[in-house]
């Protein structure tokens, strides 16, 4: 049978979301990695692979093509227990996924790139830097609050709402330099997905 194809960047939270979330449901594909840097993401780019210049994209066996990584897991998850079945409750989690792309992301995921790729260090100024501290631990602080009395992000059970806050949270420490120790509640959150079965590292490839 046909598979699913995904063209994802090793080094990105947006594309470890979409890895993660298709190795909790032992789902197959095959994996073309595209690293800053390499011919193949030069090459998926020129020909139309991932036809918003960015990554991941999935591409389905009958041809049809998926931007965006929230989007992706949307897709996937659909009629699974990823996402809840009341709309209301759907509606939460989706709410966490736009938070996640327009205000986590934005911060934490820029902070970490800008300390970890080389070719953006020059824009690392530290006052950049400091900034981008200071807003990423009012973000995290957010996250922390609304873990209080509760196990997962929407409901009780993990949705795609974790999955996507997940995808830079977990090395907010190690890549950002954020310090995760005024935030226990995310500390432990992020220890249970990582008890998930199925789960994956960022570093895991297929
Ligand atoms: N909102 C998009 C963001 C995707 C994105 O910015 N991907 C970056 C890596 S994190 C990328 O592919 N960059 C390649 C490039 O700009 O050449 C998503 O969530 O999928």
């Amino acid at each position: 049978m046909a598979q699913m194809t995904l063209y994802s960047m090793p080094s990105s939270g947006n594309s470890y979301k979409v890895r993660l979330l298709l190795s909790l449901q032992g789902k197959d594909y095959m994996h073309i990695p595209c690293e800053y840097g390499t011919e193949a993401l030069t090459q998926a780019k020129a020909t139309g692979k991932a036809p918003l210049d960015k990554f991941p994209v999935l591409h389905l066996p009958d041809g049809r093509i998926l931007n965006e990584s929230n989007a992706i897991l949307w897709y996937l998850g659909a009629g699974t227990d990823w996402v809840p079945t009341d709309p209301f409750a759907q509606a939460q989690m989706l709410s966490w996924m736009f938070f996640e792309q327009n205000r986590h992301e934005s911060v934490i995921a820029v902070r970490a790139a800008l300390l970890c790729y080389p070719e953006r260090a020059h824009l690392a100024t530290p006052e950049r830097l400091a900034a981008l501290l200071e807003d990423g631990n009012v973000i995290l602080k957010l996250m922390e609050d609304a873990l209080v009395g509760r196990n997962w992000f929407c409901g009780a059970s993990p949705t795609l709402a974790d999955i996507a806050l997940y995808g830079y949270t977990c090395t907010a420490d190690t890549r950002g330099g954020y310090d995760m120790t005024g935030f226990p509640r995310i500390t432990t959150w992020c220890a249970r997905m990582a008890s998930l079965p199925g789960y994956v590292t960022l570093d895991h490839l297929p």
